[in-house]
């Protein structure tokens, strides 16, 4: 059943973007921060980071990951959820370390994928590690769904493994990857029917699929991902000009679904987040 909020993730990042073919891309420490700050001010409560390095490549460095987390909760109310996914050129072993900068949550993708034309590599083996990891530590898991074989990994990690560390199972639905499953609705409703039962999920559509995933993610009773991570083009011929812009948009919509953005603090509550704010020197 539809809650009677709209929790809004921003992810302003993602690893695949040049800084020099999208000059508004965050890529700085500062740029982020203000990013950050920017989204919450317009609805989001979740914020999903892939961090770059001194020359704007995607990077998995734990000081700058560590940092940036610090930063962020240091600025805003928000959840900071870090990517382990990273590039696809990133090892297993460093996206395993990425919890050791103790985020808020994480994202962890249940299966390999074809990503355009390279490959996505999520091994079984590799996800159990990771979400054993992720209850050893405390962090938050969200469960990132390129395809429906993805949904089946789910099932099978949760028997397995038992609750995520928060007790509360929350899936993110990315669509329209070349590769994955269709951003449209109908595959929203077919993936929907089968998750686990009890768990929250947001919608993201890739590329062109943003919007109509966004309204059928609405009419569904789901929460929203929006960001530059997943979209660079606002409509036709008009690039997105920042990522708050983004969020706007979503909580405009949210507003006329009649689930208006949710606060940080009840996406806390909802997902079993700790509150960690104040403890920026964890
Ligand atoms: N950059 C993609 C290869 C995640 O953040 O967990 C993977 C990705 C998923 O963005
Ligand atoms: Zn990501």
């Amino acid at each position: 059943m539809a809650g009677t909020a709209t929790m809004i993730t921003v992810a302003p990042t993602g690893a695949e973007l040049d800084k020099s073919a999208v000059p508004a891309l965050p890529v700085t420490l500062e740029e982020l921060v203000t990013t950050a700050k920017e989204c919450q001010q317009a609805g989001a409560a979740i914020i999903h980071v892939h961090i770059r390095d001194g020359d704007a490549q995607p990077t998995l460095d734990i000081t700058r990951l560590t940092d940036t987390v610090h930063a962020l909760r240091e600025a805003t109310d928000l959840i900071v959820q870090l990517s382990t996914g990273g590039a696809v050129t990133d090892p297993y072993e460093r996206r395993l370390a990425v919890l050791d900068a103790r985020p808020d949550g994480c994202s962890l993708t249940c299966g390999t994928v074809n990503f355009g034309d390279d490959v996505f590599m999520n091994p079984w083996p590799f996800m159990c590690e990771l979400y054993v990891k992720t209850q050893e530590l405390g962090v938050v898991p969200e469960f990132e769904l390129f395809d429906m074989g993805h949904v089946a990994s789910l099932h099978r990690l949760l028997d397995k493994f038992g609750a995520p560390f928060g007790g509360h199972v929350h899936c993110d639905l990315v669509m329209g990857v070349p590769g994955g499953m269709a951003g449209d609705a109908a595959t929203l409703v077919q993936a929907v029917a089968a998750l686990p039962e009890g768990a929250t999920w947001s919608a993201t559509g890739v590329g062109r699929t943003a919007v109509p995933v966004m309204l059928a993610a609405l009419a569904a009773g789901g929460d929203l991902r929006v960001g530059m991570e997943d979209t660079i083009t606002f409509s036709r011929g008009r690039p997105v000009a920042s990522n708050a812009e983004l969020v706007e948009r979503a909580a405009k919509l949210a507003d006329l679904a009649q689930r208006p953005a949710m606060s940080p603090d009840a996406a806390r509550a909802m997902l079993g987040v700790p509150d960690r704010h104040s403890d920026a020197g964890r």
